[in-house]
């Protein structure tokens, strides 16, 4: 047997950033080689994306994942033992066929997305080499760090609902590395948290490790943030811009949208030109799901107004597939797609939509879900892929800490070893 064969495939119940079960797979290879890698799980889902399988019924809140394990240890280990663990695609390919439904809701995508990343692993450890560089392949010039996301304050499916709005970011615009960007975050993040002692407003960590926040309006989380940038020093929307993810879906259904802490209800026309506002009067560069899944038409519309110079970002509406973001491109439904391999179920497939949006010229955030682990295998996608920005939550808890840290240990390697990021023509703001 040569020693990139794949030996054993075997699976795991582990827990998430949640107190959730969730899949651990683990891939040994003849020579020796291993991989291993943890699947995530989202709170606030696409209607499209690839199914958890969860055992249901009463242990851990039908949140166990007995029958998704079992499916790896039986029906997944038997298709690809004995394979060449080198043909990522082809492996994936055997998975997607034997799952057999159109979103994994057989074997379960947290089964095959934690054995699609296991095997990337193992491949890369039997080569010798970190992951991103087996995921770049043999990609010529210069090796990027992705532009963080962060997250300051959370809410949404993420925090009770203790504001609408889900994700309340920053962005480090101004940053010249990976490392400054994380440096500027860190003291927006503590900044954030004087004020918030202060003026009595903290309530405790959302699901992401961003503040949990008791504000009376939605509009106060924002108001915050920029005195949160000021209080750090720096100038809003020049070192440091604002960044959202409405995740509209979660409160709105075919165009009304029930902003419960503001006691209101919009329409689609009503949420835009909400937004279209904030653009105005604060210093925003990005809004991912501005709208709601089922409403095109709103989102249509929305990018159209301010794509020029804002980042729309589709997660609920293209769930990382390759055909959607196709589709997405033609209509300029938004301008950029939001990454992340659990959705689509397998890397292969996260990596055709993330082709696909690079090929329509859309900007592309590889990201992390609101259930996570210390599996840190995204920040190596986005750097081998070579993605402009990644997203995995706030600042805080070891389950972000080790994606952030995980970026500067990558950066430590290369010759700029702050972590040279994208020039700026790669993001879709102005
Ligand atoms: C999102 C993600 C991360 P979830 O909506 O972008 O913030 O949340 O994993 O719950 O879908
Ligand atoms: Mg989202």
């Amino acid at each position: 047997m040569a020693k990139y064969s794949i030996k054993n495939v075997h699976a795991r119940r582990v827990w998430d950033s949640r107190g959730r079960p969730t899949v651990e797979v683990e891939v040994e290879l003849e020579g020796g080689a291993k991989g291993i890698a943890i699947a995530p799980a989202g709170a606030s889902r696409g209607r499209f994306e690839a199914i958890d399988l969860r055992d249901g019924g009463k242990t851990f809140g039908g949140w166990d994942v007995t029958n998704a394990v079992k499916a790896v240890d039986v029906e997944i280990a038997e298709v690809l033992k004995g394979q060449d663990v080198r043909e990522q695609e082809r492996l994936d390919k055997f998975m997607i066929e034997l799952d057999g439904t159109s979103n994994k809701q057989r074997l379960g995508g947290n089964a095959t997305v934690a054995a699609s990343m296991a095997l990337a692993h193992a491949a890369a450890a039997y080569e010798g080499v970190p992951l991103w560089q087996y995921l770049r392949g043999d990609g010529e010039g210069e090796v990027f760090l992705p532009l963080p996301e962060i997250q300051i304050f959370g809410g949404g499916a993420h925090a009770s609902r203790r504001v609408d709005v889900q994700d309340f970011m920053v962005i480090a615009t101004g940053a010249k590395s990976f490392r400054e960007a994380l440096d500027f975050t860190a003291e927006v993040y503590l900044s954030a948290g004087r004020i918030m002692a202060d003026a009595g407003k903290l309530a405790g960590v959302a699901d992401e490790g961003g503040y949990w926040p008791d504000f009376d309006t939605n509009e106060e989380a924002m108001e915050t943030l920029v005195r949160a940038i000021e209080g750090a020093g720096f100038t809003p929307g020049q070192e440091v811009s604002i960044s959202l993810d409405i995740a509209a879906s979660e409160f709105g259904e075919n165009g009304k949208y029930t902003l419960a802490k503001d006691d209101r209800t919009m329409s689609s026309e009503e949420l835009c030109a909400m937004l279209v506002d904030w653009m105005e009067r604060y210093p925003v560069v990005s809004i991912e799901d501005p709208l709601g899944e089922d409403d095109p038409d709103g989102l249509m519309k929305f990018t159209w107004a301010v794509g020029e110079k804002l980042q729309v970002v589709g997660d609920d509406v293209l769930v990382t597939n390759a055909e959607r973001v196709r589709a997405a491109a033609k209509d300029k439904l938004c301008n950029s797609l939001l990454c992340k391999p659990n959705q689509a179920g397998t890397l292969t497939e996260a990596k055709a939509a993330f082709d696909a949006a690079e090929k329509a010229g859309m900007g592309r955030i590889v990201s992390a879900r609101s259930g996570e682990t210390e599996d840190s295998t995204i920040v190596h996608m986005a750097v081998g892929w070579g993605a402009p920005q990644l997203k995995v939550g706030s600042f805080t808890r070891s389950e972000r800490m080790v994606k952030w840290n995980e970026g500067l240990r990558i950066a430590d390697t290369l010759p700029d070893r702050d972590g040279p990021l994208m020039p700026k023509s790669a993001f879709h703001w102005r």
